[in-house]
Formats: C-alpha cells, sequence, structure tokens
C-alpha cells in the first residue's frame, strides 16, 4: 500500500509520550493479546468470570495522536529505524490497534522523513506493545518545520494544556502564537487527561474556542464521571450551553453531544502472562521493595514521594536495610526545560537520601532512569511488597493496575495509591495517600509493610476482579458502543443516539425565577430576525410565528412587564412585522423609537455621518458582494448581509468588510444611558435576547446588569464567542421563555424591594455616562462570524446603539 501522507492541519489534545528504548533482552516467548479472545484467563476459581464478547468493529479503529506509537531514527547508514515509546496511552491502545487491524496516524518524531520513505516492519526481537503494528497500520504526518512543532506539541500542548488541566495555573503559560497553531477538532474525542474544574479552565484565554471544538464531536469521553461534570459544567458556565447532568449530554448549535465517563483499563491478560513466566528479580526476600513505575513527570510527585520515604527511614528505623525504594523513571519530554530541572531535583534528592542512609550492605534508593523491558516491569511488580504510586494529579494511571494484574495470589503486594489519579476513585481497596503529606505516606507506608496475609489477599482479591473485568477490551467496546460503531449479539441495531430533551416552560424556573420574583418591573427587550422569527433567505420573507404574536400580546397587557423589539430594519417596517400594540420598537438598531403612546424618538446624526455612509456604501458594493453578500441602504444605516458566503470564504470576506465599516464610522462616542423610572427605588429586570453581532454588543454592556440570551439558528455552527449569560436554541426557546413569563409574572406578588438589583442609582434622574474604548484603540480582535448580517451600528457605532437600545428600555418608565 502506498500511504499518501497527510499534511498536519490540527491534532487532538493528547498527554506525551516518553522515551524508551525498545528493550535490553529479548525473550524467548512472544506472548500475544487478544481482544478477540474467548478463552478464559486462568484466575481464582472463586471469582467472577466475564464472558469475553467479539467485538464487531462496523469501522476500523483510527487513533490519532500527537506522534505515532513509536518514533523513527536514523542509523549510521541512514536507514530508518522504530524507536518504542512507553506511556499510557501506547500500553493501552496499541495492542487493541493491532488486534483490530486499525490505523494509527501520527508524526513520525523526523522532519526529514519524506513522502517516498517507508516506515519499517518491527524488529524480530521487539518485545514492545507496537511490536505487531504493521507499517502499513501506521500513518506518518509529515511536520517538515520542527518549529511548527514545537510551537504546537512543546508550546500549546506540553506548556498550557498538561500544566493546566493537571489544574496547576501556575505552570501555565498562554501564549496566543502556539494557541494559533492549530487547534480546530472536530472528531470523536477521549480524553486521556484529567479535565478540570470551571474555575480552571476558564483562566485559559481560548477557552470557549476549546469547548466548542470539543463539542464538534458525538462522544467526548473521560476517565471518570468527575471530569465529565467539570465539562459539563464549564459547557454551561462559559458557554451557556445547556446541559442535562443525569442524562450527561450538552446542547450546542442545534445538537446533542454526549459526555461519557469511560475509565481506560490495561491489557490485563497480557501482564498477568508477564507475570507468569517472567524471572525472579531481587534475589533476596528478605529486603522489602516499595515500586514506583513514572514517566519523568511533575505531575507524578516523585519529588513528594522520595522525601516520604525520607520520612518512612526517619519514623520507623526499624525498615533500615530491610526496605529499598526501587524508583522507575522514564525519561519524558527531555527538550523542556522544565523536565530537565525536575530530573536534576530528583538526582539531587536521590543522592542526598542514599548519601544520608547508606551502609556498606545497603542503600534506601535504587533509581533507574530510563526505560525498562515490559516483561521486566512485570516482574518488578509481581516481586514488590508495595506499589507506591502517589501523583500530585493523574487522569488515571495505568501503572496501579498493572501493578495488580501482576500479583500473586498466594503472597500479594500492597497497593498505596493517591486519590488525584482517576484510579483513585475506582480502586477502593488500595490503601489511600494524600500525596502532599508526607507524615501520612510514611505512616501508610509502615502499615502496608506490615500488612498480615489475609488483609493482603483480600485488599488484592477485589482489585484484580475489577481490572480483570474493565480491561482495555471493555473500554474500547464501551467506548465503540456508545458511539453506535460496534454491536453485540444480543444488540438488534446499533446504539441510538441520544438527544437532550427540549427545552421546555419550567426548565426557565431556575434561571429567571428568582430574577422575575425579585423585580417590580420587568423589562424585555427581544431583536426581531433570528431571535422572534425565523431566519430567513431575504429580509422581506421573515415573519413573526403567530404564537410568537399570541404571547407578547398577552406580555403586553400585564402592567409590570415591557417589551421592546429592538431590529436593524426601520421603524415602519418592524412595526409591520411584529404587529403588537402597546410595546416599544426601536428600529435603525436604536436610532428610532416609538413609545406605545406615541412618542417618538430620534437620534441626532453626527456631523458628517451622512457622506461617510455615502461612501461606506459604495466601498462596500464595490468590494463585498461577492459569493452572494450583498449590502442594503437602510437610511441612517447601511447593512452587508453575508449568510449566504459559503463558509470557507465567510471569514476573509468578513474581515474585510468589518475593515470597511471600521474605516467610515471611526468617531469616538459615548454611552449615555438614562435609567428607568423616576422613582429610583423602582428597579427594572431586564432581560435581553437576541442572535446577532449587534445584539452581542448589546449583551457585552449589559453583562452584569441584565440577563442576556445569545439565540443560536442555525447557520450559527461555527465557534461563537459570546457574553450572554446562556443561549436559546432558535425562536423556538425564545417563545417557550415568553411563557415562562407570562406563567411567572401573572402568577406572583409584585415585591417593590428588590432584592437582585441591576444598577443603584443616588439619584432618580441619573444618567451614567459610560466612555467606550478608544475607536483607534481597540483593535478588531472583536470580529468573529456570528450572524448574518453586519450594519453600520455593529462597532464602531456600537455604544450608540448600545446606548439606544438602553434608550428602548428607558421608554419603559414613560408607558
Ligand atoms: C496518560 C495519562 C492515563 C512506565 N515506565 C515504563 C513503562 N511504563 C508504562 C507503564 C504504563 C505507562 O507507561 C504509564 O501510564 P500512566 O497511566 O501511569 O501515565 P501517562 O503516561 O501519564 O498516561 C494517564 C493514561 O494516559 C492512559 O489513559 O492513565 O493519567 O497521564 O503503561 O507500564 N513501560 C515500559 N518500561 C518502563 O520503564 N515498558
Amino acid at each position: 500500500m502506498t500511504p499518501d501522507f497527510p499534511e498536519i492541519s490540527g491534532s487532538l489534545v493528547e498527554k506525551g509520550g516518553s522515551e524508551c528504548d525498545s528493550g535490553d533482552e529479548p525473550i524467548s516467548s512472544r506472548l500475544t493479546f487478544s481482544i478477540i479472545d474467548l478463552e478464559e484467563d486462568s484466575f481464582n476459581e472463586a471469582e467472577e468470570t466475564k464472558p469475553r464478547m467479539p467485538i464487531h468493529v462496523t469501522n476500523p479503529m483510527i487513533v490519532v495522536s500527537n506522534r505515532l506509537p513509536f518514533v523513527l531514527t536514523r542509523n549510521a547508514d541512514g536507514m530508518l529505524e522504530r524507536k518504542s515509546s512507553a506511556g499510557g496511552l501506547v500500553t493501552a491502545v496499541a495492542p487493541v490497534v493491532i488486534e483490530c487491524a486499525g490505523l494509527w496516524v501520527g508524526w513520525t518524531g523526523l522532519t526529514d522523513f519524506k513522502t517516498e520513505d517507508s516506515i519499517p516492519e518491527s524488529k524480530p526481537d521487539d518485545q514492545s506493545p507496537t511490536a505487531g503494528l504493521k507499517s502499513t497500520q501506521a500513518k506518518p504526518v509529515l511536520i517538515h518545520n520542527s518549529e511548527t512543532f514545537d510551537l504546537f506539541y512543546n508550546g500549546c500542548c506540553n506548556a498550557t494544556f498538561w500544566p493546566l488541566f493537571h489544574s496547576m495555573p501556575d505552570r501555565t503559560i498562554f501564549d496566543i502564537n502556539t494557541w494559533q497553531e492549530g487547534f480546530s477538532i472536530r472528531m470523536g474525542f477521549f480524553l486521556h487527561i484529567p479535565f478540570p474544574s470551571w474555575d480552571i479552565i476558564r483562566i485559559f484565554p481560548w477557552c470557549d474556542e476549546i469547548l466548542q471544538g470539543m463539542l464538534g464531536c458525538d462522544l467526548i469521553g473521560f476517565h471518570i464521571e468527575d471530569y465529565c461534570l467539570n465539562f459539563l459544567d464549564c459547557c454551561q458556565r462559559c458557554l451557556g450551553c445547556r446541559v442535562d447532568r443525569t442524562k450527561m449530554l450538552v446542547e450546542h448549535c442545534g445538537r446533542t453531544v454526549q459526555v461519557k465517563a469511560l475509565p481506560i483499563g490495561i491489557p490485563y491478560s497480557r501482564f498477568v502472562n508477564l507475570a507468569s513466566v517472567a524471572p525472579r528479580i531481587f534475589p533476596s526476600t528478605e529486603v522489602k521493595v516499595i515500586l514506583g513505575v513514572d514517566r519523568l513527570d511533575y505531575t507524578k510527585g516523585l519529588v513528594a514521594r522520595l522525601k516520604a520515604f525520607q520520612r518512612l527511614l526517619i519514623k520507623y528505623p526499624k525498615w533500615m536495610e530491610k526496605v529499598i525504594l526501587l524508583q522507575v523513571a522514564v525519561p519524558s519530554r527531555t527538550d523542556v526545560k522544565e523536565y530537565q530541572e525536575l530530573k536534576e531535583d530528583l538526582d539531587k534528592l536521590v543522592g542526598s537520601i542514599n548519601g544520608s542512609f547508606s551502609t556498606p550492605a545497603w542503600s534506601p534508593i535504587r533509581y533507574i532512569y530510563g526505560c525498562v523491558r515490559q516483561d521486566k516491569l512485570a516482574a518488578y511488580y509481581r516481586d514488590a511488597t508495595v506499589g507506591l504510586i502517589t501523583p500530585l494529579r493523574d487522569g488515571m494511571n495505568l501503572v496501579a493496575k498493572e501493578f495488580v494484574a501482576c500479583q500473586d495470589d498466594t503472597n500479594p503486594g500492597v497497593l498505596i495509591l493517591s486519590p488525584f489519579a482517576g484510579a483513585g476513585g475506582i480502586m477502593q481497596e488500595a490503601l489511600q495517600v494524600n500525596p502532599y503529606e508526607m507524615e501520612n505516606v510514611a505512616d501508610t507506608l509502615n502499615r502496608a509493610l506490615e500488612m498480615p496475609l489475609d488483609e493482603r489477599q483480600l485488599r488484592m482479591f477485589q482489585l484484580k476482579k475489577r481490572e480483570k473485568r474493565m480491561d482495555v477490551d471493555a473500554w474500547v467496546q464501551s467506548f465503540l458502543h456508545t458511539m453506535g460503531a460496534i454491536f453485540d449479539d444480543k444488540d438488534e441495531s446499533p446504539l441510538m443516539e441520544q438527544y437532550i430533551d427540549k427545552m421546555e416552560v419550567k426548565d426557565f424556573d431556575s434561571s429567571l425565577g428568582p430574577l422575575v420574583d425579585n423585580c417590580s418591573k420587568l423589562g424585555v427587550i427581544l431583536d426581531f430576525d433570528g431571535t422572534l422569527s425565523f431566519l430567513a433567505r431575504t429580509p422581506q420573507l421573515a415573519i413573526i410565528p403567530p404564537e410568537t404574536k399570541r404571547a407578547l400580546e398577552r406580555l403586553s397587557n400585564i402592567s409590570d412587564c415591557h417589551i421592546a423589539v429592538i431590529s436593524g430594519r426601520n421603524l415602519e417596517d418592524l412595526q409591520n412585522k411584529v404587529g403588537v400594540d402597546g410595546i416599544t420598537y426601536a428600529g435603525n438598531h436604536g436610532l428610532e423609537i416609538l413609545h406605545p403612546d406615541g412618542t417618538r424618538f430620534n437620534h441626532p446624526m453626527p456631523p458628517g455621518y451622512k457622506e461617510r455612509l455615502e461612501k461606506l456604501e459604495e466601498e462596500l458594493k464595490e468590494k463585498c458582494t461577492c459569493h452572494g453578500a450583498w449590502v442594503e441602504p437602510k437610511g441612517l444605516l447601511v447593512a452587508w448581509h453575508y449568510r449566504e458566503v459559503p463558509k470557507d470564504k465567510k471569514e476573509a470576506l468578513f474581515l474585510l468588510a468589518a475593515s470597511i465599516y471600521k474605516k467610515y464610522i471611526d468617531f469616538n462616542v459615548f454611552l449615555s444611558r438614562s435609567i428607568f423610572g423616576v422613582d429610583w427605588t423602582e428597579r427594572v429586570q431586564v432581560i435581553y435576547a437576541g442572535d446577532s453581532a449587534a445584539d452581542e454588543f448589546a449583551m457585552e454592556v449589559l453583562k452584569g446588569v441584565a440577563y442576556t440570551y445569545k439565540v443560536i439558528n442555525e447557520d450559527a455552527s461555527a465557534i461563537t464567542k459570546t457574553w450572554a449569560n446562556a443561549r436559546l436554541q432558535g425562536p423556538d426557546a425564545v417563545l417557550t421563555m415568553l411563557k415562562y413569563l407570562e406563567r411567572k409574572l401573572t402568577s406572583r406578588k409584585i415585591k417593590c424591594n428588590r432584592t437582585i438589583s441591576l444598577l443603584s442609582l443616588n439619584r432618580a434622574d441619573e444618567v451614567v455616562e459610560l466612555k467606550v474604548e478608544g475607536e483607534n484603540g481597540d483593535g478588531e480582535d472583536g470580529y468573529r462570524i456570528r450572524s448574518g448580517s453586519i450594519s453600520a451600528l455593529s462597532r464602531k457605532f456600537r455604544p450608540r446603539s448600545q446606548s439606544q437600545k438602553y434608550m428602548s428600555s428607558a421608554s419603559f418608565r414613560q408607558k
């Protein structure tokens, strides 16, 4: 097969691998792990046996990761050679890809790898987990520019996501250059590392983009439920998405995205088999071995672990010459300074502890900085008295599981595990320690070293049983099954997709209920196109749904509710389209306002505005009326419509149009807001809903003083940054919200003493002047494609437009 080589264009978040040589000595018996193995492993007869179902993969499994599961190097003759990698992803997933004849896509590790180069097959003595991966199963991604890779992998992945997702913001670097190097994630997704809580993720300046990128997938898998709930929380709080925490669903752009805890397992029987044949490593049984195995990474808590071991020797001197700590630290990310420094710290600490405690016949720490072959590793696991696994933060931690799989039932060891690893919450029979609390670790080590055989057996029996049942086969099966990609013999058909329940009136109770309860007047400001009416191909075709019109009519009759409809349309057009009496109409984005009592307000135009508008219209027509975009003069405004522009052309054209708007509408303005009511003790709660770029500017100003909704229409599939409190899925959901307000307002007892205050003013007639950032200095970063049209008021006239939107709410007091 001649592979066609994909160019790098983006990737998914993946933990880094470690550098590991393919082994130091060959073993004769070759063991193969099979995911369709129907035979039972030999296991304690009392154990629950798990029927191993064959996996019918309807689509081949394709893994896309930063690198291939091995890296390539050139030998002295220039021939390519494989060098295996160690790490959770490789150990867990490579055997599955091999067995299901899948494909692994990733970088080779070489910038000079060419299209005509071939991936070499593994050597006959290769015992690494990737030995059986044929060259045709590895699809190289070409990266010729090491700087690109450096920005993306060392920059974005290792300097930003790795520490941030492990809740270590002090180590996190935010760099726009590394971020822009390429994150546009649109694929099925499993995150191998933790997903942090909302208060951590929101530190990341582009968190809304990464969340929405992830939401491009149908299924998002995490190791444990805590990470799922963190993710749901972030979607709700950062993006304003509707979520269902019970069914673990997120609504995004009219789609339902499923979130699921899928705890990864290990190739259990492979480790059982390795441990059953590997020769004994430690000749003496006199000295007990405490074992640590980790990639050399600050998240793994190695420094604290060594110090806790030192504490054991000080506090319990009876273990002098009776115990050793064997720590395997696999080199990882060796080109990153922080990892180099960590290695130096560890080297010093090991030297210092050994220097302080060693005797002629014994030194307390055996420190292996390197990669041990897997069969040897299995022997280490089997022969150790204690497995000491104390990460400060870890997605799952496979070492804990491998340790368990390798234990001898007749004389098992004890697992000590940190609760900050995903495995910590699952492997409950392990002794739990807080890695930050050295005294506690030392005491627990003492307890583990002294633990009687029956307790060790009891704990290990349960631990083994679970790991056997929840092995990597089960993980893959569960992932694919949830995706609907496989079905087992009992299933009639692949799994049905899950949908989030349609929004109901009662769903607004938690967000709007307290606001309505605590205000004396309610102001509801609604955009027209795309908010009250469904988007139409041309503005003339838009109509208000009859049910929405009736809801507005009923609301307009409730004395303490004031409705305003605002639009870029001119006043008369807007009034005709809505056709409801007793409400305020704000046309031309609020430049013209018609109050329910018939009084009219026209905003004075700044000098030269008309001439600029003409020039703007001319240039827009000349440069921006291609690919279905068109210009509409609207008297006081010029609107540019771009909804029909194909996706790939949209952004460039939008930016061009935005720059033309900026050229002509560049005067400084101040935002004047006159606030509701002569009697200042009466407060008005404003609810605002809109879908367009102009609405977004209003929502930015209203942040904190009104409850705002971003209305998402079917064309809003692009990543949307919003200032709104929450999202509503189209005009249907807006109608449901209006029905809620009607129900709530008609049943409430009016309270004049508002506890949730929007604004506290000292004088009834106070006018608040907000200076808007310098028109020339605030840049155009805020421009994003959000809606189908922008107008002269969208940005540069933003303050005035917002002012007018406020003015429209100001009119409520006059009603
Ligand atoms: C990420 C997440 C998550 C270690 N030393 C040697 C060696 N290893 C193998 C172990 C184990 C793997 O590396 C380490 O897996 P972990 O799960 O402990 O950690 P990460 O590499 O950080 O993995 C983690 C995992 O992805 C899976 O989703 O659990 O939370 O960070 O398999 O055996 N293998 C060999 N020699 C060594 O010296 N052969």
